[in-house]
């Protein structure tokens, strides 16, 4: 199965897309997700320029030693844009693995673990209340697992909080958006929203928190602490965790679950956390972790210490993402639950799949590969447009985390 060409394509049907197509000497194509928001065309080129002249000729059904020689063979390793970049050739070569094997993913992964994947879905709202009626919507829909957030009295904006209820997106301008965060405001703030909702629906369904890497450890403990009554499913990205040990004050602290990972780029960002087991999910996912070849490799150290996973996927991650998660999550042992934002009707349009919505679960599907193609006719219609992640600074001006 020699590789023959491989080209890059970037869309943007509501939200830019990087996808790479890798075809080989008879016909068969694989399609991976090389999607990194805000920094789109730097994977874009470092696939073009430096990757895929590599790659031409070489045998597709080597997945193992393509991945080492574009990781050991870079010498500048890791990182966010190389590791999506090599996410997506991964992606690309299981897809086409699996097609002339002519097996859904999930099947060559170890075959299915589960009948469905319970995923969560994103509330969110301006005040109190109106995130209490959102959560009921999707309540309603049959979701099991619910993310709740909520706007901050005296903030103009906060984190989560979107004008369009169903499909967010936060690159919202063609330069980084200028946004206010107090934490003291925040921590006040947050209980009551989790109370509200218990005492409105019970504790029947599974809640979580986002809080976008805004807290010190200390404050991170105080909120653990402070929304343990509420039984959350997990608080997400508490801190920052470029320091690892950080987490080691806040499970001295809270009972809470931690979950974190999205921005990771590789094991080597989540040894320590899952190790001394300070973290109960780890969130980092295909594309922005090197692939299903890599991945695998955290989520068997994960097993080990009772850590699940917990795959991010928000909607800056394309539906090849999605689906390539959905094998994966059907099959690995440990796991815990999946992010669920839906793409918007064109995205869905673009990027055609088979994975379904029942009843709280993603099924996925059987077609051979990871269910997900491209309509590239219809992705040339969709421009580039350049759009960026907003940015927090404290009332006095100080740059803080988004
Ligand atoms: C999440 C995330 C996203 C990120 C987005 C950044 O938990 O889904 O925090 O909403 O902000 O993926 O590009
Ligand atoms: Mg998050």
């Amino acid at each position: 199965m020699k590789i023959v060409d491989a080209k890059v394509i970037v869309t943007c049907p509501g939200r830019n897309f990087v996808t790479i197509k890798i075809i080989t000497e008879d016909g068969i194509y694989g399609i991976g997700d090389a999607t990194l928001n805000g920094r789109e065309l730097a994977v874009a080129s470092y696939l073009a320029d430096h990757l895929i002249p590599c790659l031409i000729g070489r045998d597709a059904g080597q997945i193992e030693d393509i991945w080492q020689f574009f990781y050991r063979g870079a010498y500048w390793r890791g990182g966010p844009v190389g590791m999506t970049a090599l996410a997506a050739i991964d992606v690309a070569l299981w897809d086409i693995k699996a097609k002339a094997a002519n097996m859904p993913l999930y099947q060559l992964l170890g075959g299915r673990s589960r009948s469905g994947v319970m995923v969560y879905g994103h509330a969110n709202g301006n005040t109190v209340e109106e995130t209490v009626e959102e959560v009921g919507r999707y309540i309603d829909m049959g979701y099991k697992a619910i993310r709740a957030q909520t706007g901050v009295p005296g903030l103009a904006s906060t984190y989560g909080v979107s004008k369009d209820k169903l499909f967010y997106e936060p690159a919202d301008a063609d330069l980084p958006t200028e946004n206010e965060w107090d934490t003291a405001r925040y921590l006040e703030h947050v209980p009551t929203l989790f109370r509200t909702l218990r005492d409105t629906y019970g504790y029947d369904r599974h809640l979580l928190h986002d809080v976008h890497h805004r807290l010190t450890p200390i404050e991170a403990g105080r909120l653990g602490k402070d929304l343990e009554p509420f039984r959350l499913f997990w608080l997400e990205d508490a801190v920052s965790a470029e320091l690892q040990e950080g987490f080691r004050l806040i499970r001295q602290h809270t009972t809470t679950p931690l979950a974190v990972g999205e921005v990771f780029a590789s094991i080597h960002n989540c040894h320590q956390l899952i190790t001394e087991q300070l973290i109960d999910y780890i969130r980092t996912t295909i594309v922005h972790g090197g692939g299903i070849s890599h991945i695998r490799r955290i989520a068997h150290l994960a097993e080990l210490y009772h850590v699940r996973t917990g795959f991010h996927g928000a909607t800056d991650l394309s539906p090849i993402t999605m689906g390539a998660a959905l094998h994966f999550d059907t099959w690995v042992p440990n796991f815990g639950i999946q992010e669920y934002m839906r793409h918007t009707p064109e995205t869905d349009e673009v990027f055609p799949h088979d994975y379904t919505f029942e009843d709280g679960y993603l099924i996925v599907g059987d077609t051979p590969g990871h269910g997900v193609d491209i309509n590239e006719e219809l992705a040339a219609k969709y421009e580039y447009e350049r759009a960026y992640l907003p940015v927090n600074r404290l009332s006095d001006g100080t740059m803080f985390n988004w």
